[in-house]
């Protein structure tokens, strides 16, 4: 599993205030537990809602934290395009996630040529258009099949794409579980790479890293290759080696008994 640590994200208050009052050494440990815990990605997000020129200035710096912690693929959170771009620009790794296209027409007209500056980086997905999310899971699948199509059309190889059939609350609607794990089952069948932001599932509910945990379970069943979560919770570990070596991703349990004799969990 490809871990995305979803910590740095400035709808948490906590981060919000440290980017505010650039305090690097604060976002500079939040990156560095998430990579002690196995993060392959640190997913960075500086929308605060100040605006496209607040968050180009407060995305960099935070590209600059993140490269004073050590040589880290970064994972490009931001819906808007020419945020993206900037950040791009920037990043020095090798390896470095888009954190998000979609659906949109507008959209993806102006990320396409940012896409062909950067070729090789990977791209995430998200099965939704000017319409928002649809309930039905056959047009998230549809949404994705477009996307797919359009960044092979450019040269993105398929193991770079990352697809997001967008996980809701299962507060909001009892079905939207089950509703993200068939198009997640579906999405595979296109052999490209799937990811999710997991703890959308748990919104509105008590005890949310309980639900988190086993939906992690089932969607890693369905195959899912990639999440954005937080690595320091225990019970995520937990989950992903044990659903890993259930579902035949652990040549003779090595993984799993390796992390318990070293009470990795
Ligand atoms: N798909 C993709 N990218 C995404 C999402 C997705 N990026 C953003 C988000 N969803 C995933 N990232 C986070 C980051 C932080 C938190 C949740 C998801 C978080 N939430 C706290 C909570 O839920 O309790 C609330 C904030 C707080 O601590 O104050 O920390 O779906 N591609």
């Amino acid at each position: 599993m490809i871990i995305i640590g979803e910590r740095i994200n400035g709808t948490r208050r906590d981060i919000r205030e440290a980017i505010e009052k650039k305090n690097k050494d604060f976002i500079k440990k939040e990156i560095k537990k998430q990579i002690d815990f196995g993060s392959d990605y640190i997913d960075l997000n500086a929308g605060i809602g100040r605006g496209k020129e607040r968050e180009k200035e407060d995305i960099k710096w935070l590209i600059e934290c993140l490269y004073e912690v050590g040589n880290i693929s970064p994972s490009i959170d931001s819906s808007d395009p020419e945020v993206i771009d900037f950040a791009l620009s920037f990043v020095k790794s090798q390896d470095v996630m888009i954190n998000s296209i979609n659906g949109e027409k507008e959209k993806i007209e102006k990320i396409l040529p940012v896409i062909k500056k950067y070729p090789e980086s990977k791209i995430i997905c998200l099965t939704m258009n000017e319409k928002g999310i649809p309930s039905d899971y056959k047009k998230r699948v549809e949404i994705g099949e477009k996307l797919i199509d359009i960044l092979t059309g450019v040269g993105v190889k398929k193991e770079n794409i990352f697809v997001d059939c967008l996980i809701e609350p299962v507060s909001v609607n009892y079905e939207n579980g089950i509703i993200f794990l068939k198009a997640l089952k579906e999405v595979k069948k296109f052999n490209v790479k799937t990811t999710c932001g997991l703890s959308n599932i748990s919104f509105g509910l008590p005890e949310r890293k309980i639900v988190n945990k086993y939906f992690l379970a089932l969607c890693i069943y369905e195959g899912l290759d990639s999440a954005i979560i937080d690595p320091t919770v225990p019970d995520i570990r937990e989950a992903i080696y044990v659903s890993e070596m259930l579902t035949g991703k652990d040549e003779f349990c090595i993984n799993y008994i390796k992390r318990i004799k070293e009470k990795y969990f």
